[in-house]
């Protein structure tokens, strides 16, 4: 097929990283003209991202190319990739793109990108460091131009078309993680494929740097909370989030056993903790590790007793880092079973709970859906520039540590 040539093609091309740095220094009061610049960008960045996943999806391993779910997926690449591809660039007048390419310029050299304080972390998602991202030309702010009728309807079409591709992806994750399941199905499902476990990795960090691309540019077109650019927030509090993340999980865990109390949950984080991170990001990651811990607290401790030994949150910030600590004591993890933690094929999870009166109308969230939890949310993590850890001590509890990187203390230096 002629689109399939053209994503192949697209696909050779490099992508290129955002920083939030970048994302905020531009995305503040965005004025008509950056909101074009940005369309510019990402106009031409996301039909290579898409690309690539595409490529990629086309050459998974063991005939998982050509699971049913698998493939839907694939068309949902396909039909976002036609639609940016096909979707009518503006015509700017000439004097207008001289002065979007003379402000974009100054500006741009005002403002080079901070390196990243991790220089492993790349913001391509493809682990090719690049210490000026391409980005620059487009991802810059520029003073206040009044644009044409024509060309600010381009702006709003654009954005509409991006609502449509965000939506479209809604169910990736669920989607693929069905193929999986038919795949364990067929397959001795206590093997580690690596190869499938990477090629998750990379499309599920993927994932999420098109969908941070995606809302940040709609949400730049909406007037938001004044903490806000875009998806990211300038303060995020800390104690909120994870209060509301406790109290999700909490529910969710009571819900799902039939409980009157979830175990306790405590938290230590300093007052005031504040930093720049998307919420939502930061709620999955929380929501998701404390889920595992209620769990295996409940499990092991059964249903009936009166008392079960607290989960304790403690939060720790530094320089570089905010590290969050949060312990269990639900008998911990032998360390041989560790390492499929991480993986996409592995859970232990039942899919239902053994209810002789379960009904399917009934909805329960379940505890641990696919077993994707810890994956994925070690991919939010890493995402920017942080990481997430487990130790266990088989018998007695868990601890996972989630380290976020600080990306921007106010304090720090701008070049
Ligand atoms: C467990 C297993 C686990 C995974 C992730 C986080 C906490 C815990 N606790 O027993």
């Amino acid at each position: 097929k002629q689109l399939m040539d053209k994503i192949y093609h697209f696909a050779k091309f490099p992508q290129t990283g955002v920083s939030l740095q970048q994302m905020v220094q531009f995305g503040r009061n965005p004025s008509q003209g950056v909101l074009l610049k940005a369309s510019q960008f990402i106009s031409e960045e996301l039909p290579v991202r898409l690309a690539r996943r595409v490529v990629e999806l086309d050459n998974v391993p063991h005939e998982l190319n050509k699971m049913p779910s698998v493939i839907r997926v694939k068309n949902w690449y396909i039909e976002s990739f036609k639609d940016l591809i096909e979707f009518p660039k503006p015509n700017l007048p000439s004097g207008l793109k001289a002065r979007l390419k003379a402000a974009a310029k100054s500006a741009a050299l005002k403002s080079l990108p901070a390196a990243h304080p991790n220089p492993s972390v790349s913001y391509n998602h493809q682990s090719q460091y690049c210490a000026v991202p391409m980005s620059h030309r487009f991802y810059t702010p520029v003073e206040d131009i009044d644009l044409p009728p024509d060309i600010s309807r381009y702006n709003h079409d654009f954005v509409r078309c991006l609502e449509k591709i965000k939506s479209r992806h809604d169910g990736v994750v669920t989607t693929l993680a069905q193929g999986i399941n038919e795949f364990k199905a067929k397959k001795n499902h206590r093997i580690i494929d690596t190869d499938v476990q990477s090629f998750l990795d990379r499309f599920y960090m993927s994932r999420i740097g098109i969908r941070v691309l995606l809302g940040q540019h709609i949400a730049l077109h909406k007037k938001g909370d004044t903490d806000y650019v875009g998806i990211i927030c300038t303060r995020t509090k800390l104690r909120d989030v994870a209060m509301e993340a406790i109290a999700n999980a909490s529910f969710i865990c009571e819900d799902y056993y039939g409980l009157f109390s979830a175990p306790k949950i405590t938290l230590h984080c300093p007052d005031g903790l504040e930093f720049m991170y998307i919420p939502s990001h930061l709620h999955h990651m929380l929501f998701e590790l404390l889920k595992n811990s209620l769990r295996a607290t409940v499990e092991l401790y059964g249903p009936d007793v009166d008392e079960y030994p607290p989960i304790k949150i403690i939060v720790a910030e530094g320089q570089e880092d905010i590290t969050i600590k949060i312990s269990d004591e639900g008998g911990g993890i032998p360390r041989s079973e560790l390492s499929r933690v991480w993986t996409y094929m592995y859970t232990t999870a039942e899919a239902q709970p053994l209810d002789p009166n379960f009904n399917q109308t009934d909805f329960k969230a379940p505890m641990a859906g696919f077993g994707y939890g810890l994956p994925i949310s070690r991919c939010y993590a890493r995402y920017f520039g942080g990481d997430l850890k487990l130790i266990s001590m088989e018998g007695y509890g868990t601890d996972a540590y989630l380290h976020l990187c600080r990306l921007s203390d106010s304090a720090e230096p701008l070049p």
